[in-house]
């Protein structure tokens, strides 16, 4: 079996669906620290209510189900986080340290976690931001992100647990919402251009971020688990990219389908956030040690976007 945990997440959704459609419907629980509002969750599978900071409960979750791999993706992103440091950082890193240390205690096969390019900071080379290079986090988020992928290097050296990691850029999906992080508008905005209404977006105009559509997020996540152990040569968190791109231009994306679809740019505290983090990803590793390749691009990824939302609201 597979758990997933903050299988209700923006993630989470859409990595439960991926792996039940793989693995079958029946062997990949979720969990997650609330009854999910998607009530497919729970309808297409098994469902655990588990709130990571509690170990014993994670413990019972893991001896009941016996998983070969676990999916840790609870966390809270970047503008959650700077808003509840402590709990940003207390959910972070004791969430991942309940993970590792019950995957050795319970010899669980595989752990992948996430991580992100909030590990980057201001004094960060922006450009094409090597896999190796000065790493001085600003956010709680990102400085969670690059404690704990330090922690999972240790527990594979240490411990020899196969815990896998990606520094996923920002992630646009129609199937699930982001909860809280600073590239939410990539998100947001499809969704206003399909109501018909205008966006006025939280960053400025040429604020220009690492992102990736949902499809080409779950591929490289199955496909680096998926590799040889022995093809994975970094086990801090491998660097990971597909695009880059501004609130302008994925304005001017959609404009390609809705003419008259108005975007504002009202830049908020997030504005800072951004601007700490690289503009564009040198993925190469990822691309030599296990084949990783990008499928999607801006204007694929809008035409696909706008199509699913469109369906949807019909749907509805
Ligand atoms: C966030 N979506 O905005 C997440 C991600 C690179 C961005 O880490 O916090």
């Amino acid at each position: 079996t597979i758990l997933v945990i903050g299988a209700g997440g923006q993630l989470g959704l859409e990595l439960t669906h991926e792996l039940r459609q793989l693995y079958g419907a029946s062997s990949v629980i979720a969990a997650d620290v609330r009854a999910p509002q998607n009530p497919e969750l729970q309808e297409a599978g098994p469902f655990e209510l588990l709130d990571v900071l509690d170990k014993s409960r994670l413990e019972e979750v893991m001896r009941q189900y016996k998983p070969k791999q676990v999916y840790h993706l609870a966390a809270l992103l970047s503008a959650t986080a700077e808003k509840n440091p402590k709990f940003g950082w207390q959910l972070n890193m004791d969430g991942l340290f309940h993970v590792l240390d019950a995957a050795v205690d319970l010899g669980v096969q595989q752990v992948y976690w996430p991580s992100s390019i909030a590990v980057f900071g201001p004094d960060t080379p922006r450009h094409n931001t090597p896999q190796l290079t000065v790493m001085n986090p600003n956010t709680v988020y990102g400085i969670s992100k690059l404690a704990g992928e330090q922690w999972c290097e240790w527990y594979f050296k240490k411990h020899g647990l196969d815990v896998r990691s990606l520094r996923y850029p920002g992630l646009i999906g129609y199937k699930s919402l982001p909860g809280g992080g600073t590239t939410d508008y990539a998100v947001d905005i499809y969704h206003k251009a399909v109501a018909g209404e205008s966006y006025n977006c939280f960053l400025a105009e040429e604020t220009y971020l690492p992102m990736m559509y949902m499809p080409d997020a779950l591929k490289a996540t199955l496909d680096l688990m998926h590799a040889p152990a022995d093809t994975i040569q970094v086990r801090s968190s491998y660097n990971l990219s597909a695009m880059s791109f501004s609130p302008r231009e994925v304005a001017a994306s959609i404009q390609r389908h809705y003419p008259d679809f108005q975007v504002s740019y009202q830049p908020d505290s997030r504005q800072q956030i951004a601007d700490s983090w690289p503009a564009s990803i040198d993925d190469s590793r990822a691309r030599q040690d296990w084949g990783w390749q990008p499928q999607y691009s801006l204007d694929t990824m809008t035409d696909d976007m706008l199509f699913h939302l469109k369906e949807a609201l019909v749907l509805k």
